[in-house]
Order: structure tokens, then C-alpha cells, then sequence
């Protein structure tokens, strides 16, 4: 691959230029506090701190502007009214039906919704340090709901709308939250997505405790209220005076489950202070948002991306930005890009598995919306192959636009590592240049650390602001995942290629975490739900690559004994899998096998059944320590099968 020059943008701001990123990133690695406490002074603070960075990765401690206090609410809304911009627009709703009629809220209304919804949330019981579990669909209550929690000190755990009740249970039931807010149900392509009817399923399940559940009225579905735990938003709501609550730098403002390699999904928690000032300044120099423009992120509030740059991120930063309820293709593939054009959207955010979802639809989706607002482009998720990148280059942003590749984490809590616009070039798949104060380390499978240009695997050696502090109440969990494989580093999980400009080139994922669309999922976790059907004797997932999703998931499942084959057996086990986690699991590729490859001790080879899901049996390796390896010959004849 060759490097990828962009084409000069004359309006670009200079503040970002090459020789002042590296004079600035130059500083933040010698004089982190000093660096940090400037940038933190991005936002108000209640105690200003003194202290920076306070860390150390053995033993695992993380803690930053400890001696201060704020609240990100504050930041995120009142003071923008505080100074004057009142007005300002800050969230434009583009509903699921572009015939549908949309709302905007200015600042000052903004400050006037997220006050009803913390006054609804004191009168449901919640107090600071509560957990919430918000299950909601993509609508502004969902952004008032996480910014009312942290106006009270309470903290939010969001479940993605799409997950199961089995899911959501899961993760309500692991962080001990007593307080669900829902609404009646959403929509996404036309489809109702019943979420108060979740809920209800979810608290049914052994070990749920909730008390109270508060149900935002959104199409008007009919659903059932229990009549003491229940409650609808619009009568709780109040307008009295709520004020912000002083929040310690270092208490938590929220948990967002992620997937991992082992076991369940894990709750990762972030603190105020670090995480407001790494989403405040990553916003400010990455997006470069301009007073006047208009942000939108496609994302979801129910992963960390929809958590920095929809919520705080933005509003922090006192963007006007849009809030999307639907989906890419609906009304047609050309969705995206007719917000662009009604909305005049300048900065657009989004995954490279919806660029190629649109991609193959052709440029004329594209071509009959104006896209003349356009002025910079991102992607965030999953690497972007070269071939899309340019169409997003070429088509979507007329060759105009700068692209930024944003490679980070829902541990890493904002942007890590991105070619900033106009101070670097850009090179069509890599996601570029560290951001200030990262450092990238690449480290061989012994742990030796890796010099110049050079592949292995990707981990950060000093902390930042942003960093996750801790798995939910299982910190020994947090160490042993992140801090463990490579002694005294954040091990992101990520494979990745240094090139001699120093530029980082993600190559997905070194454990067993799969990318599907952009979302992350733990094999383990579709095979824990696999195995719960009663005719499954044993399952082994891999991921294996997929046009559009980057990776498909794909299952290997053998049957207990008396098992009887049906034609109807794998779709139900597809189902199954749906029921259990949620529709962005469904198996791509249920495979029915006698046997899966299993070492003599009983291992499951998975990088045979990796590469067999891959079409790729000439590279399979040394097969001759399986138990049986004729069994490989079997799975090679299923896989051609199909
Ligand atoms: C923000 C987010 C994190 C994993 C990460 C990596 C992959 C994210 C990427 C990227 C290549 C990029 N990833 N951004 N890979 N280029 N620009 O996606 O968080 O859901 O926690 O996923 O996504 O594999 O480790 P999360």
C-alpha cells in the first residue's frame, strides 16, 4: 500500500499543523501533569486540581486530578447557558421516519429537560452513587437520561437497545442496579423494537432486583405497567430547581459493558475527571469542531462511541449536533446522506461496515443528496479496508473532505491514536499517528518491546486521563485482562503494524474477541449461549472475514447423542442465539460437525477452525498433535459444502 497524500484544504485551521503537534505531543509525554492540568482547565471545575496523573500499572491504581471537582452535567449543558450561548442549538432529533416530525433543543432547553429528568429520577429513589441501567432507543431522552444520572451523582450503565432480555438482565443483575429507564418501545428501519416489553421479560429472571422502572412514552405502544415499580416519565417529570451534584474527579460516572476474550462481559467503569477532560480535548483537537457547524456521530448511545461523541464529548464541547433514531438504509440507502444534506452536517462520524453496507449500493445513493456542508469525515470501529476508504474519500466527501481514522477503545474512553486534520497526511487503512500523551508500545509474544517499523502487538505503556480505572467490582478481573499479559502495559487486545513514518495500521484483534459491524463479541459468549440449547453437546466460535461486517461469526456446534438432525435445527439455533444475546450475534454460519479438533489434552484448536471458516486449508499447520486429525478432513469436506 502506498501513502495516500491529501489533497491540501485551504480552510483548514492551523492550529493543528505538523510542526505544533509534534511540539505538543513532544510535551505531553515529557511534562504529562503539566499537559494534562493545562488541558483540563478546558472545563469548569468546582475545585480546580493540582494534582495530574497519580498511577501505577503494578499494582494496578489509576487515578487523575484526584484533589479536584466538578460535575461533567454542568459542563456538558448549564455552563454553556451560564456564558451566554443559551440559544445555541445543541441537539437536533432526526427521527426513525424522515416524514416523522423531528425537535430541536437550544442549551437553555437542553438545561430545562435533563433538570425534569433528574427531578423524575430523585422522586424514583436514586441517589448518587446509585447504578441506572438506561435501556433506551436512540431519541434525546436516552442523551438526557445519562446526562440527568450524572447531574446527581448516579451512575449510568446503558444497554444497547438491541440486546436481549437475557442480556440486559445479565448486566443489571452485575452491577447491582435497582433503577431501569426504558421506554415504551423504539424503532429502528420501521421495525418496534419492544423495549418496555424487555424489560418486563428481563426482571422476570432469577436474581433481578428493580425497583423502580421509569418509561419515556416514545411511539405510543400499548405496554403493561406494574403498578408500584412502574412509572411513566411524563407524570414524574418536574421543573424543580436541581442542581448539579459536586462530583470528586475520581467518582465514577459510568460502566459500559464490553465484551472480552473469557467469561461474561465486563463492566468497565470510568471516572468524571479523567474521562470528561479526554472526551472535552479529543473532541476539541480531533474533530476540530468549529461554534456554528453541525457534528453527527452515527453511532449508538449503547457503546462507548454514541457515550464520548454524541454525549459528552460533544456537548462538553458546545456543539450543535444531530441525535439519530434510524438506521442507514431505511427509507433507502441513501439515508445518511439526505440528513447530511437536511441537516448541513459538516462533520460526519460513523463505521466502516455502513460505509460498505452503502458502498455496494452504488454512487447514486450518494449523488442526489447535496453533500456541500461536508468539510471532514471519520470512522471509528474496526479497520477500514483500503477500497472503502477511498470510496468514502472520492464519493462521500467529493475528495474534499479529510478523513480521520480514530482507533480506540471502550476501556480507552476517547480517540487514541488518529491523524489529526492538516497536521498529518493520511494513509488510506491506518488509523495514524498517536494522540497527545499516548504511548504505543509494540511487543513481540514473548513480551520483548519492538523497534522501528515492525508488526506485534499493541500496548500502551504510561496512563492518560481517559483510561478505564477498574472492571466493576472485580478489579483483580481489570488487572488480570489488561495488565497481565505483558507485565506492567495496557494490553489492548489489538494486533498492529508500525511503518517507518511511525504510523500505527490496526490489524484486528489478537484474542478471542471477534469485530461484527463494529461491535465487539467475546466467542466465548456465543458459545456459553449456544451450549445452553438442550441438543448442544459442545460449540467453538471463530470469526472469519465478512464484506460487509469485517467479520462474520461462525459456529461450529456438535450435538448431544440422541440429538435428531432436523431441517429446522439450525435456524432454531440461530434464533436461540439471537434470544440469548441479541440480534447483532445471530450466527453467520452454523456448522453441525461429529467432532470438533481437540489437542490430546482436550484443547480446542481454534486456529484450525479459524482458518477452515476461512477457506484456507493450505496454511492449517502442524495438525499431527490432535487427538484425531481426521477429523480436519471432515470439517474441510462440511466447509466446501456449503
Ligand atoms: C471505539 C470502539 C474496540 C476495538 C479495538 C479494535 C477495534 C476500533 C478502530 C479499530 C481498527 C480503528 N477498533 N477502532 N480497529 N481501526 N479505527 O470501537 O470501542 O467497541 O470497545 O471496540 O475495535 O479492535 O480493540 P470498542
Amino acid at each position: 500500500m502506498t501513502g495516500f497524500v491529501a489533497r491540501p484544504v485551504p480552510s483548514y485551521p492551523t492550529h493543528c499543523a505538523t510542526e505544533q503537534y509534534d511540539a505538543m505531543y513532544a510535551r505531553s509525554l515529557q511534562d504529562p501533569d503539566g499537559f494534562w492540568l493545562e488541558q483540563a482547565q478546558l472545563l469548569d471545575w468546582v475545585q480546580a486540581p493540582d494534582k495530574g496523573g497519580e498511577w501505577s500499572y503494578d499494582p494496578v491504581v489509576i487515578k487523575w486530578f484526584a484533589d479536584g471537582s466538578l460535575n461533567l452535567c454542568y459542563n456538558a449543558v448549564d455552563r454553556h447557558v451560564d456564558a451566554g450561548r443559551g440559544d445555541t442549538t445543541a441537539l437536533i432529533f432526526e427521527p426513525d421516519d424522515p416524514a416523522s416530525p423531528g425537535r430541536s433543543l437550544t442549551y437553555r432547553e437542553l438545561h430545562a429537560e435533563v433538570v425534569q429528568m433528574a427531578n423524575a429520577l430523585k422522586s424514583l429513589g436514586v441517589t448518587k452513587g446509585e447504578r441506572v441501567t438506561i435501556y433506551m432507543p436512540m431519541v434525546i431522552e436516552g442523551v438526557l437520561a445519562m446526562l440527568a444520572c450524572a447531574r446527581i451523582g448516579a451512575i449510568h450503565s446503558v444497554v444497547f437497545g438491541g440486546f436481549s432480555p437475557e442480556a440486559l438482565a445479565g448486566r443489571i443483575v452485575d452491577c447491582g442496579s435497582r433503577f431501569v429507564i426504558t421506554a415504551d418501545s423504539g424503532l429502528r428501519g420501521s421495525k418496534p423494537i419492544p423495549l418496555k416489553d424487555n424489560v418486563d421479560a428481563a426482571l422476570k429472571i432469577d436474581g433481578v432486583d428493580v425497583s423502580g422502572v421509569l418509561v419515556v412514552k416514545h411511539t405510543g405502544a400499548d405496554v403493561a405497567m406494574s403498578e408500584c415499580r412502574d412509572n411513566w416519565y411524563h407524570e414524574l417529570k418536574s421543573d424543580a430547581d436541581c442542581p448539579c451534584e459536586e462530583m470528586n474527579a475520581e467518582d465514577p460516572l459510568f460502566i459500559l459493558y464490553t465484551s472480552g476474550s473469557t467469561g461474561k462481559p465486563k463492566g468497565v467503569l470510568h471516572t468524571t475527571g479523567g474521562y470528561g477532560v479526554w472526551t472535552a480535548t479529543t473532541f476539541n483537537y480531533i474533530f476540530d469542531y468549529q461554534p456554528g457547524e453541525v457534528f453527527w456521530c452515527s453511532a449508538d448511545i449503547g457503546w462507548v462511541t454514541g457515550h464520548s461523541y454524541i454525549v459528552y464529548g460533544p456537548l462538553m464541547n458546545g456543539a450543535t449536533q444531530i441525535v439519530f433514531e434510524g438506521v442507514p438504509n431505511y427509507p433507502d440507502h441513501g439515508r445518511f446522506w439526505d440528513v447530511i444534506a437536511k441537516h448541513k452536517v459538516n462533520i460526519f462520524y460513523t463505521a466502516p461496515t455502513a460505509i460498505r453496507a452503502l458502498m455496494r449500493e452504488g454512487d447514486s445513493f450518494v449523488e442526489v443528496h447535496d453533500r456541500s456542508s461536508l468539510r471532514l469525515l471519520g470512522t471509528v470501529g474496526e479497520p477500514i479496508n483500503p477500497e472503502a476508504w477511498r470510496w468514502y474519500h472520492e464519493v462521500v466527501g467529493e475528495g474534499r473532505c479529510p478523513i480521520i481514522d480514530t482507533w480506540w477503545q471502550t476501556e480507552t474512553g476517547g480517540c487514541m491514536i488518529t491523524t489529526l486534520p492538516a497536521a498529518h497526511h493520511m494513509k488510506p487503512g491506518s488509523a495514524g499517528r498517536p494522540f497527545f500523551g499516548v504511548r504505543p508500545q509494540l511487543v513481540g509474544n514473548e513480551g520483548e518491546v519492538l523497534d522501528g517499523a515492525t508488526s506485534g502487538n499493541l500496548c500502551i505503556t504510561h496512563s492518560w486521563p481517559g483510561q478505564a480505572r477498574t472492571v466493576y467490582g472485580d478489579h483483580e478481573r481489570f488487572v488480570q485482562t489488561y495488565f497481565s499479559t505483558y507485565h506492567g502495559k495496557y494490553f489492548t487486545g489489538d494486533g498492529c503494524r508500525r511503518d517507518e513514518d511511525g504510523y500505527y495500521w490496526i490489524t484486528g484483534r489478537v484474542d478471542d474477541v471477534i469485530n461484527v459491524s463494529g461491535h465487539r463479541m467475546g466467542t466465548a459468549e456465543v458459545e456459553s449461549a449456544l451450549v445452553l440449547h438442550p441438543l448442544v453437546c459442545e460449540a467453538a466460535v471463530v470469526g472469519y472475514p465478512h464484506d460487509i461486517k469485517g467479520q462474520g461469526i461462525y459456529c461450529y456446534v456438535t450435538l448431544n447423542a440422541d440429538a435428531e438432525v432436523t431441517d429446522d435445527l439450525v435456524a432454531e439455533l440461530r434464533q436461540h442465539v439471537r434470544k440469548e444475546i441479541g440480534p447483532i450475534a445471530t450466527p453467520d454460519h452454523i456448522h453441525l460437525t461429529p467432532a470438533l479438533p481437540k489437542t490430546r489434552s482436550g484443547k480446542i484448536m481454534r486456529r484450525i477452525l479459524r482458518k477452515i471458516a476461512e477457506n484456507d486449508y493450505g496454511s492449517l499447520g502442524d495438525t499431527s498433535t490432535l487427538a484425531d486429525p481426521s477429523v480436519v478432513e471432515s470439517l474441510i469436506e462440511g466447509r466446501q459444502n456449503r
